[in-house]
């Protein structure tokens, strides 16, 4: 087994059905979790739902459930999401297991050994919506001045008793921390607003609630419910089976990678440091803050009735056409929009007529004109030329932006082999060879052949289904699909001495087809 890598997404608030933010965020982590995997890594996927909070207590109100009933039915949306969009988790942590407040209230007792937690009383702004606490500088004017928080949620003043986290002493120690690995918060942008916000000086920050009930219980203090981030964040750990010791834990802890929202950073790379700082616990190695999904432009929201159920658009347009959509068409980090037709258009353009039919129309003269049948055969200098560009693009180019999280950019050095393989085609017109010279044409197709293999391997981890499916058809053994195995000089001749023959090739990506309604 290859060296660990672990990688979080958020955990969601199931105070509804899931959108299509999360969606977005479950598969980048997945496809960055499987590119490891192909890289020869040994990852771990962790995903969940954040139970817990004043938001969820007063949801469960308004429909007249219990937090708990309404947690459960809208965590099982979630698990059916991932499963829905082939996202191949190893853990869904929730929040309200046992063994999660087991292991807050060990990270609690940790920090108040370590001297900083203190009992005081809390007056301040807190917008249940983004469950934060606000300084009354951070705040914007709303409609009729109405009081909002920077993300533009209604703010409600609190006043209550209540722990307080000494977030003051650990400035300087985050500061250290940005300074000696400059990877830990990403992209930049971000970086320098955390930076720039800890510089200016931190408040210690309330940690506990007692004006509500459903949380974690505060170990000795029975009438306070820890705040909800506290909770939230230790999730992390308690997949990896914290506090025991145990070898998850030391294998994959710190986490290489908390994949989470923009808006969410300042939880992941202040308190969060700060918590594990404080408990004596290594701090994770890199938080990606990835930017916000837009329809049309526009937020999705219920009273514009936009909302998209991410499980219906994988069903209407197909599981890996949203995910290579997602993946190609946003450059990661950025805001990026969605709409049906542009989801038609880039799919169409690159997997249905570019990929798709490269594959389809050299499977099928491989099928109709050799009889599928593979041999050993000599490359002029076009070929070597082709195969050099195809392969130094997947195992090269590809593999370099996906490592640095540049997805986009990595699935364009992809898209340009594949475009290299199509102009290779119409200048080698293997069609006309078939009279002249059936020899060149063998050879014509069977360095396509060699090409498709690799460029199937590479963006297997955007496109698992049908990649998985095409390398079925052309009989990779399923051990040698990873970006890994695409060094490997004699895989070829491997693949010839199994006399096997090509059958009559499936289309990859059918081409879609934009119902009227959804026209722009
Ligand atoms: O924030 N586009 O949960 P959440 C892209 N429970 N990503 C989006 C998005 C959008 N339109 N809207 C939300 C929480 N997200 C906490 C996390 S972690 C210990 C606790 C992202 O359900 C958001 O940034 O509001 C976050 O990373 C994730 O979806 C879950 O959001």
């Amino acid at each position: 087994m290859g060296e660990p890598y672990y990688i979080t997404t958020a955990i969601s608030y199931p105070n509804g059905k899931p959108h299509i933010g999360h969606a977005y965020e479950a598969i980048a982590a997945d496809v960055i979790a499987r590119f490891m995997k192909s890289l020869g890594r040994d990852v771990r996927l962790q995903t969940g739902t954040d139970e817990h909070g004043l938001k969820m207590a007063q949801k469960a109100r308004d429909l007249g459930v219990t937090p708990k009933q309404l947690a459960d039915e809208m965590t099982q949306h979630f698990i059916d999401m991932c499963d829905a969009l082939n996202v191949d988790y190893d853990k869904f942590q929730r929040t309200t297991e046992a063994a999660h407040h087991a292991a807050s209230q060990e990270l609690w007792r940790r920090m108040e050994a370590n001297g900083d937690l203190y009992l005081s009383r809390y007056e301040g702004w807190y917008s249940v919506r983004d469950e934060a606490y606000y300084d009354e500088s951070e705040l914007v004017a709303g409609e009729g001045g109405a009081k909002l928080s920077p993300q533009g949620t209604p703010v409600e003043w609190t006043v209550e008793e209540s722990w307080f986290f000494r977030l003051s002493a650990y400035g300087d120690k985050l500061l250290a921390l940005y300074e000696s690995n400059p990877d830990f918060i990403r992209p930049e942008s971000r970086r320098n607003e955390m930076a720039a916000f800890v510089s200016q000086g931190l408040r210690d920050l309330s940690v506990s609630r007692t004006s509500f009930d459903w949380g974690v219980k505060v170990p000795g203090s029975d009438n306070h419910v820890m705040y909800v981030w506290v909770d939230a964040l230790t999730n992390y750990i308690t997949g990896l089976g914290w506090p025991d010791e145990n070898e998850m834990f030391s294998k994959f802890w710190p986490a290489n990678l908390h994949l989470i929202g923009k808006d969410i950073v300042r939880f992941h790379t202040i308190y969060w440091p700060a918590f594990l700082m404080s408990a004596g616990l290594p701090v994770p190695q890199a938080v990606f803050g990835h930017g916000f999904l837009l329809n049309r432009g526009q937020k999705e929201s219920k009273s514009l009735g936009n909302v998209t159920d991410p499980v219906e658009l994988a069903t209407r347009f197909g599981v890996d056409t949203v995910r290579y959509f997602f993946m190609r068409e946003v450059a990661f980090g950025q805001d990026g929009s969605w709409s049906p037709d542009a989801i038609v258009t880039r799919c169409n353009a690159e997997l249905a007529n570019s990929y798709g039919n490269l594959v389809q129309r050299t499977l099928s003269m491989i099928f109709k004109n050799m009889d599928g049948q593979l041999a050993a055969f000599a490359t002029t200098e076009a070929d070597d030329a082709l195969l050099a560009t195809v392969h130094e693009a997947c195992a090269v180019d590809l593999r370099r932006e996906f490592e640095a999280l540049n997805f986009s950019a990595g699935i364009e050095a992809w898209m340009r082999a594949v475009f290299a393989c199509n102009a290779y085609i119409d200048e080698q017109a293997p069609w006309a060879l078939r009279k002249t010279d059936p020899e060149r044409m063998r050879a014509v197709l069977l360095c396509l052949f060699m090409a498709i293999r690799d460029l199937t391997i590479a963006i297997l981890p955007v496109v698992p289904t049908a990649a998985n499916r095409v390398l079925d058809q052309i009989g990779i053994p399923a051990d040698e699909r990873r970006i890994a195995d695409l060094g490997k000089a004699d895989w070829y001749m491997a693949r010839v001495a199994t006399g096997e023959r090509l059958a009559a090739p499936q289309p990859a990506f059918p081409r879609l087809e934009l119902p009227e309604d959804d026209a722009a």
